[in-house]
């Protein structure tokens, strides 16, 4: 029985480089996940769930504990001094850590700090999703927007919380992907899992199909085969959507499956974020031998131009997300959003 902490210091030499900051830094962010576990298991108890009435750069109403989850997390990165500033859901602007020690750290973080809360008042699970970049802005001054507007290939470690019917953090620092899930009666995450690795194909696959009518066609005919009875390749698969990323995800990482959020009318780029959401799922999932794309392009080699820039997503199982990139080619190729095609479109113009 292993400890997460021990697992992050035994794994330390994976790192040459890095003086154990990097440790300290995932450490902080297991202490903040105890704190915030401890309140999301109360918090039918406390008057902690509803609404805030105040709505986030994304235009969502915040909940109660989007901003207890934010503070909690920022306040522990901070006071551990590991990180020189951070970007998150609940924050306009990404959050500069001035202090000597931040302003001397190596890294900066970028996370979802509760994604999917509106599901806490219905005793939903929920998650917390982080990512993980080295600064490229100079030591010794204040972070600048471009530490955060890195491509997800970039990535030093990223990972997530799931509070479910246990609490797991899982996480890759790119040498696989390692589960650890929380013994409640001693608040200490033990290793459960390690190196996670998502079947090449499964039989489920996770979408809103209330957007069903204005999806792409792409999308329409990849429902529409995976709703085909055919014994040999175990079709009809199952839908499982349960409007929590995380816990889409985490079922469909250990059983395999696809996620799909594509570009719907009330969202043209989709609905998830590429820096804070798309970027650690897609590290996790091709670190567990998956595939994350927009439809066409690989997540992690786009280049960010926003912080809360949003991008359709579609991730999983490798047969299955090839299946439905196939049926994107051939049905939506107007959806390509690549450079080449918006450097053509300007010289049309
Ligand atoms: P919809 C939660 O708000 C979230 O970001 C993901 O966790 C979830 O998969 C998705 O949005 C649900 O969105 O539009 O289907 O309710």
């Amino acid at each position: 029985m292993i400890t997460l902490g021990e697992y992050i210091i035994e794994k330390q030499q994976d790192f040459p480089e890095a003086s154990g900051e990097l440790s300290s830094l995932l450490s902080s962010i297991l202490l903040a996940t105890k704190v915030v576990n401890r309140e999301i298991n109360k918090a039918g108890l406390v008057d902690i769930i509803g609404a805030t009435g105040v709505e986030n750069i994304q235009g969502e109403v915040q909940q109660k504990m989007d901003l207890y989850a934010n503070e909690t997390f920022k306040a522990a990165l901070e006071a551990r001094g590991e990180v020189c500033g951070i970007a998150s859901e609940e924050e306009d602007e990404f959050i500069i850590f001035d202090s000597e020690r931040g302003v001397n750290s190596k890294y900066v973080v970028l996370m979802d700090p509760l994604d999917g809360s509106t599901n806490i008042d219905v005793n939903v699970s929920v998650g917390t999703i982080f990512s993980i970049y080295r600064r490229v802005s100079p030591q010794g001054k204040q972070t600048t927007l471009e530490d955060f507007l890195q491509p997800g290939h970039c990535q030093v470690a990223a990972g997530y919380v799931v509070y479910g019917s246990s609490t797991m953090l899982v996480y890759t620092t790119g040498h696989g992907v390692h589960g650890f899930t929380c013994d409640p009666s001693l608040g200490v995450f033990y290793l459960s899992h390690e190196n996670i690795r998502i079947p090449e194909s499964g039989q489920t696959y996770s979408i809103n199909e209330g957007n069903y009518l204005k999806f792409p066609d792409g999308v329409k005919k990849y429902l529409k085969f995976c709703q085909e009875i055919d014994q040999p390749t175990n079709r009809p698969y199952t839908s499982r959507y349960i409007g929590s990323l995380v816990s889409d995800f985490h079922r469909n990482l250990l059983k395999g499956g696809i996620y799909i959020y594509p570009s719907t009318a009330s969202t043209p780029k989709g609905k998830l974020r590429l820096l804070y959401e798309c970027n650690p799922m897609a590290f996790l999932v091709e670190q567990a031998g998956g595939k994350a794309s927009d439809g066409f392009k690989r997540i992690m080699d786009i280049e960010p131009t926003e912080l809360h820039q949003r991008v359709p997503f579609f991730c999983g199982s490798t047969n299955m997300v090839e299946k439905a990139e196939t049926m994107m080619e051939q049905y939506s190729p107007e959806s390509k959003t690549t450079t080449e095609s918006e450097k053509a479109k300007k010289l049309i113009a």
